[in-house]
């Protein structure tokens, strides 16, 4: 083979060794392969993968709107008793320390009612004092017209004796008998004849006239009393027993 023909030969060996690449080695052969082919094209979708792990939890979210009212829940049970509470100024603690105050001075007046009692018993022992009922009849054996004694009873916050009952004229009586001297009474007809009144102007309802008493004699207007306890009435310018009554 001429010189030339040899040298193309090899000279298109060494192109084919240096031009192609190795594809494919198996333990056998080497498989030589020529310029990689286009790409294909996209394959179908594949299936759906696994859900994966739940994630951690996210931050607190901003509070939203306030929902509607609920319905009332049902009633509970009752509670405890609490303690009680301390007395306030009510009208119920005013009334009570009036009823207080009030039983206080009821047990004074008590105390007072009953002095008083026993200096009127201790005080009728007196000569000149006599009681009857709630008044007090007093005589220290003066004698005076009647002018004189009204003066003289009235400056001490009394008037004559003016009896209105039989205690009363038994009282006087008791008295005149004492001094043995008539007194004169508070009744008269000085404003109007035959009209006899007590010292308040009030006209008598209670009399203890002597017989044909009061002769309405000339100038008899003031009454004396007899030592019987009757009366008679009897000029004012006399001088008479002063018997005062309390
Ligand atoms: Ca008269
Ligand atoms: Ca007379």
């Amino acid at each position: 083979m001429p010189v030339l023909q040899v040298f193309s030969v090899v000279l298109l060996g060494i192109s084919l060794v240096y031009s192609t690449e190795i594809c494919q080695e198996t333990n056998y052969t080497i498989i030589k392969c020529g310029a990689p082919g286009k790409d294909g094209l996209p394959g179908t979708q594949g299936i759906n993968g696994l859900n994966g792990e739940k994630g951690a939890q996210g931050p607190v979210g901003p509070a939203g709107p306030p929902g509607l009212e609920g319905r009332p829940g049902p009633k509970g049970e009752k509670g405890p008793q609490g303690e009680k509470g301390e007395r306030g100024d009510s009208g119920a603690s005013v009334l009570e320390a009036l009823k207080l105050q009030l039983g206080v001075l009821d047990g004074k007046v008590t105390k007072l009612q009953s002095n008083l009692v026993s200096l009127r018993k201790a005080f009728a022992l007196y000569r000149g004092v006599k009681l009857a009922g709630d008044k007090i009849y007093i005589s220290d054996d003066t004698q005076a017209v009647y002018d004189v004694a009204k003066s003289t009873c009235t400056m001490a916050g009394a008037q004559l004796a003016s009896p209105q009952n039989n205690d009363e004229n038994q009282a006087v009586l008791t008295i005149r008998t004492q001094y043995g001297v008539s007194p004169y009474l508070g009744i008269n007809d000085i404003m109007t004849e035959g009209t006899y009144r007590l010292p308040n102007g009030n006209v008598i309802s209670y009399t203890n006239w002597a017989p044909n008493e009061p002769n309405q004699g000339a100038g008899e207007d003031c009454v004396e009393m007899y030592d019987t306890g009757k009366w008679n009435d009897r000029s004012c310018g006399e001088k008479r027993l002063v018997i005062c009554e309390f």
